[in-house]
C-alpha cells in the first residue's frame, strides 16, 4: 500500500523507468544517500570543540535539504548516527542527540510549506526519549506531506538491520506463514527498515574516507559512489551539483554502451 505512495511499482527496482523518463531531465537521481563525514575535522581545524562542527553541520543538513527539494530529488537519505557513533564521549553523544530537536524546532513550517516528509531508518527505541519524541513528532506531523522524503538514518547499522530481517523471515517460515522455497531477494527486501523506499541511486560521502562503514549494505548493490574531501560543513551546492553531474555522466556513458 505505501508501495503505491512511493511509486516502487512503477519505478521497479533499480529505478529504471524513473531514469528512462528523467532522460530529459538528464537522469536525475531519484534517491540519493549521503554519509556526512568530517564535522570533527572542520571543527579541529578552527580550533572549535566537536560539537561547533556538528551545529554547522546541521545548517548544511538544512541547505542540502532545500537545495535537494528545489531540483527535484524524491528522496534524500542522511546518516545522522550509527551504532557505532555511541562509543564518542558522552558530552558529545548527549549534544548529537539534542540535533533533532534544535533541527525541527526551527524548520518544521519550512518542512510543512515545503511539503517534506520526514521519515528514519534506525533503532528508535535505543534512543533518548526526548529524540525519540522529536521524531516521532514530526514523522506524525508530516506523514501526509507527498513532496521530497526526508530519510535520516538514525542509531542504524546496516548488519543488524540484515540480521533483524533474517530473523523476521525465519519466524514466518517457522509460523508457516512462509515457505523456504519463496524466500527470495524481494522477500529480504521487504524486511528491511528502506521496504517503503526505492534504493539509492547516488551514494555521497564526504571527508575522504572510502568505505561504507555499515551503511545500508543490502541497498546500496546497484547504487552509484560518489567521494569528496570537502567536509561535511563546507559541503555546498556546487559540490552538490558536481556530485550529480558525475552521476549523470556515468549514466549517458553506460546508456551510450548499451546502445552500441
Ligand atoms: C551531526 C552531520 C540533523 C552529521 C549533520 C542525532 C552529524 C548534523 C539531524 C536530524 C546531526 C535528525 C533527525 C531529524 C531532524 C534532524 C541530525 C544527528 C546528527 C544525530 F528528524 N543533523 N543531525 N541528527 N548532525
Amino acid at each position: 500500500m505505501l508501495n503505491k505512495l512511493f511509486n516502487k511499482s512503477k519505478i521497479g527496482k533499480h529505478s529504471m523507468e524513473v531514469k528512462e523518463s528523467l532522460k530529459n531531465d538528464e537522469c536525475l537521481p531519484y534517491h540519493i544517500a549521503i554519509i556526512m563525514d568530517g564535522n570533527g575535522r572542520w571543527a579541529k581545524k578552527r580550533a572549535m570543540p566537536r560539537i561547533a562542527g556538528h551545529h554547522e553541520g546541521m545548517q548544511t543538513v538544512r541547505k542540502i535539504t532545500r537545495i535537494a527539494d528545489d531540483i527535484g530529488i524524491k528522496v534524500l537519505t542522511l546518516y545522522a548516527f550509527s551504532t557505532e557513533n555511541w562509543k564518542r564521549p558522552k558530552s558529545e553523544v548527549e549534544y548529537l542527540m539534542s540535533l533533532p530537536q534544535m533541527f525541527l524546532n526551527s524548520f518544521m513550517p519550512e518542512l510543512m510549506e515545503r511539503n517534506i516528509r520526514v521519515e528514519m531508518i534506525g533503532d528508535k527505541e535505543g534512543l533518548p526519549s526526548n529524540t525519540k519524541s522529536a521524531l516521532n513528532e514530526a514523522m506524525e506531523k508530516t506523514k501526509n506531506n507527498t513532496g521530497l522524503i526526508l530519510n535520516f538514518a538514525m542509531n542504524y547499522g546496516s548488519r543488524a538491520e540484515i540480521v533483524n530481517a533474517m530473523k523476521d523471515i525465519m519466524i514466518e517460515v517457522n509460523n508457516g506463514n512462509l515457505t523456504l522455497e519463496e524466500v527470495d531477494e524481494k522477500t529480504i527486501d521487504q524486511y528491511l527498515l528502506t521496504s517503503k523506499l526505492p534504493e539509492p541511486d547516488l551514494l555521497i560521502r564526504t571527508s575522504g574516507e572510502v568505505r561504507l562503514s555499515n551503511f545500508m549494505l543490502w541497498q546500496l548493490a546497484y547504487t552509484e559512489f560518489w567521494f569528496t574531501d570537502v567536509l561535511w560543513p563546507d559541503f555546498d551546492k556546487e559540490t552538490f551539483m558536481e556530485a550529480i553531474q558525475a552521476y549523470q555522466q556515468r549514466n549517458r556513458r553506460y546508456g551510450g554502451l548499451k546502445g552500441e
